[in-house]
């Protein structure tokens, strides 16, 4: 059986938690890593070098990366699956969004999140967090105009670019994001993941 390393409210653990639940594919959670720490051990560091989760065991193979996981699992317990399409081009495109989530809308996304979730009121640097919300809604409105057109992130097909963008999308739309605009064909994308019972169960989770 899959082990999962990572504490449940990272978002980047909460990617692998719906791809494994989406696939029906059994494992074991283990809290590491925020208060529950555990990940300085050297035990831990040879999965994850950085000290950070995710990481899993895949039997002796043990892997870290929460999108490379994403990939690992499709090719190695769910080759067929259209969430991680076999065609060069359909992949690809999968690929650059999931780079997207990773390289261009992590970072300001982070910064609303530690800012608005995980910093006491009178602490908060809210020029920081206006400017990350304003940089983050540039991004999110890429995905608008994209999801104007098609139905899923990549293509009308649900893909693990919708699996890693996902994540951060319920944390758009119930944080209390200053200036945060309109983006209908972002929220009714995020109306349909909602619909998804592993979503609804695991990710649209009040923010912590
Ligand atoms: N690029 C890495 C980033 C992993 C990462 O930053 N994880 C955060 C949680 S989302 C973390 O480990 N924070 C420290 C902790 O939870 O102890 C990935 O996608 O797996």
């Amino acid at each position: 059986m899959i082990k999962l390393w990572g504490r449940n409210t990272s978002s980047n653990v909460m990617k692998v938690i719906w791809l494994l639940e989406e696939l029906g594919i059994a494992y074991d959670r283990i809290d590491v890593g925020g208060s529950f720490g555990g990940t300085g051990t050297a035990e831990y560091r040879a999965m994850q070098p950085l000290g950070l989760v995710p990481a899993i065991e895949d039997g002796d193979f043990q892997l870290f990366e929460s999108n490379t996981i994403l990939r690992y699992i499709c090719n190695a317990h769910a080759p067929a699956t259209p969430f991680y399409p076999a065609e060069p081009r359909a992949r690809a495109r999968v690929e650059a969004w999931m780079d997207f989530q990773q390289t261009a809308i992590n970072r300001p996304m982070s910064t609303v999140f530690l800012g608005l979730v995980r910093t006491a009121p009178e602490q908060r640097d809210m020029a920081a967090i206006a400017a990350a919300a304003r940089d983050a809604a540039g991004h999110w409105a890429i995905l608008d105009s994209r999801l104007a057109r098609q139905a899923c992130i990549a293509s009308d097909d649900f893909s693990l670019a919708d699996i890693a963008l996902g994540i951060y999308v319920h944390r758009w739309f119930v944080m209390d994001v200053p200036g945060r605009p309109e983006a209908p064909h972002l929220r009714a994308w995020y109306q349909h993941l909602l619909a998804r019972p592993a979503y609804a169960r695991h990710i649209a989770l009040p923010p912590s």
